[in-house]
């Protein structure tokens, strides 16, 4: 049975490849931003295509050998004026990035030479890409498979190491090994229920249940130990959410400010200033944080002030890192009981407390010191887990200290160079199906249900698995569509 679906999966595949079986052209890089663009062109047509547009100084691209670079100028119009001298790339199918002829052709950064000469090659019969179609080639022309596809655009999206090394891992295989390997266990077991399925009639049992049990633990443990990466996979790639949350006017958007060290907040002494959520992602020793300046927490009658105080405690319950921020130049009892009502709707399982007492630079030392204390028995007698920092958002004291807690607090977002983490929704949701669909086979194994049932149970985790590499596409052109319209043209 198993067989049959990877068979119309395959008949599916060369649909959808003949679809694309024409000849796309796009700039790879944004032109403009440095002294060079690439312009790629993919499809059987494209060395035609290429002669009919440049005139290299020595033959053509048709007859130039793979894999060579040659010189050459863009002819502009049928009276041969130069538009630019170039180099292009040849690249000979299957050894390319989409597994299909392919050239590359690298001109000055002008975007009125990437566009005149893209317009050139479209009037010679290519066609502009859809976004991420090159990538999309790859993986139908079996150069990827789905997970790798996908990390084309988290390595280039990449912007700490730890991001990058895990987008690598997965863009070169690793994730996908892994899955393999969970593939196999699955399958291992699917082929003895299947073996017993066959032969329903006579009453046979070949599977020995008990083994069958201890191969699902093993496959249901994998499942579940890569899903569980999903929560400091995603925080590496999008950013820690530390939500920055308080009292109107208590220095939030000053804070937002100093610390990515732009005006990106508008501050001001009007309590209620911020309406909405503001979010800006920062690199602190190569861990990405996301901070969430919100509105101000207080009781108002105005809509939208109340739709932004909702939005403020929506951050306060998602967010990674709470950094609940005082005014220091508050009187004692409405300070503590501040503490307790931002302490009170933070999940100390899941989240970590900062109580961060803002505007030392308004009085002296020994007062700051004071209430520093006086907070510090507040908090251990309620038994807050929290760090507490006096810090000046206006002056930046403090601030070199805070972001050294918060990259401790953060320390295990630094990963091993073997780890492997899952950090794409898609394939998260896949696993908890894969997982539930796991549950289920036990239960039904140890309450004696047919076999048929328990092969159905252990199929739709397989489909799950299969899923996340491409292997099992079930509907093709939903998937894939989802996967590549987040890709930008040229990739
Ligand atoms: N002296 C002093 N003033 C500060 C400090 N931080 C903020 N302020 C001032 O406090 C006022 C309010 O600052 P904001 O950053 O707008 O406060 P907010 O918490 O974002 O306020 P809302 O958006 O209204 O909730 C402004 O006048 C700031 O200049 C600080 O560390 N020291
Ligand atoms: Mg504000």
């Amino acid at each position: 049975m198993i067989d049959c679906q990877s068979e119309r999966s395959s008949v599916i595949l060369n649909e959808v490849k003949n679809l694309y079986s024409d000849t796309i052209v796009a700039p790879a890089t944004t032109p403009g931003t440095g002294a060079i663009s690439i312009v790629r062109m993919s499809g059987p047509e494209c060395f035609r295509i290429a002669d009919a547009v440049l005139k290299l100084q020595r033959g053509t691209v048709s007859e130039a050998e793979a894999y060579t670079i040659h010189y050459g100028v863009i002819l502009s119009d049928s009276e041969g004026s130069v538009l630019d001298d170039v180099l292009v790339s040849v690249f000979h199918a299957p050894h390319s990035y989409t597994g299909e002829d392919s050239v590359e052709i690298s001109t000055h950064a002008s975007s009125y030479i990437v566009s005149a000469l893209v317009r050139l090659l479209m009037e010679a019969g290519a066609r502009f890409a859809e976004p991420g179609e090159f990538t999309r080639r790859a993986f139908l022309n079996g150069k990827m498979d789905l997970a790798q596809a996908e990390a084309v655009a988290d390595v280039i999206s990449s912007t700490t190491s730890a991001a990058h090394r895990i987008a690598m891992n997965q863009l070169r295989g690793g994730f996908s090994a892994e899955l393999s390997a969970l593939r196999s266990e699955l399958l291992e077991m699917a082929s003895l229920l299947e073996l017993e399925l066959d032969f329903s009639e006579e009453d046979v049992e070949f599977a020995d249940r008990s083994k069958l049990l201890s191969l699902l633990d093993t496959a249901k443990a994998h499942v579940d130990k890569l899903a569980s990466s999903f929560k400091l996979g995603n925080m590496i790639k999008s950013g820690v959410p530390v939500a920055i949350v308080g009292a109107a006017n208590a220095g939030k958007s000053t804070l937002l400010n100093a610390l990515l060290g732009e005006e990106r907040a508008i501050v001001s002494d009007i309590a209620g200033t911020t309406r909405d959520t503001i979010e800006e992602t920062l690199v602190i020793d190569g861990i990405l944080f996301r901070f969430i300046d919100t509105a101000g927490i207080r009781e108002s009658s105005d809509t939208i002030e109340k739709i932004g105080v909702d939005r403020a405690l929506t951050k306060l319950s998602q967010a990674e890192i709470v950094l609940a921020l005082l005014d220091l130049d508050t009187p004692e009892e409405s300070l503590l009981e501040s503490v307790h009502s931002l302490a009170s709707r933070v999940n100390f399982d899941s989240q970590k407390l900062f109580i961060l007492l803002n505007k030392a630079d308004k009085m002296g030392i020994s007062a700051v010191n004071k209430n520093v204390t006086i907070l510090n028995n507040f908090v251990s007698r309620a038994e807050y887990k929290c760090n507490i920092l006096a810090i000046s958002a206006k002056t930046g004291k403090g601030l070199e200290e805070l972001e050294k807690a918060l990259v401790e607090a953060e320390k295990d977002l630094i990963p091993n160079a073997d780890s492997t983490f899952v950090t794409n929704t898609r394939h998260y949701e896949a696993l908890l199906k894969a997982s539930s669909a796991l549950a289920q086979c036990r239960t039904s194994l140890t309450r004696n249900i047919p076999t048929d049932l328990v092969a159905e149970d252990l199929r739709q985790s397989l489909r799950s698995i299969n899923e996340i590499l491409g292997t099992d596409l079930l509907d093709p052109e939903t998937i894939l569509h989802s996967i590549f319209r987040n890709h930008c043209i040229g990739k």
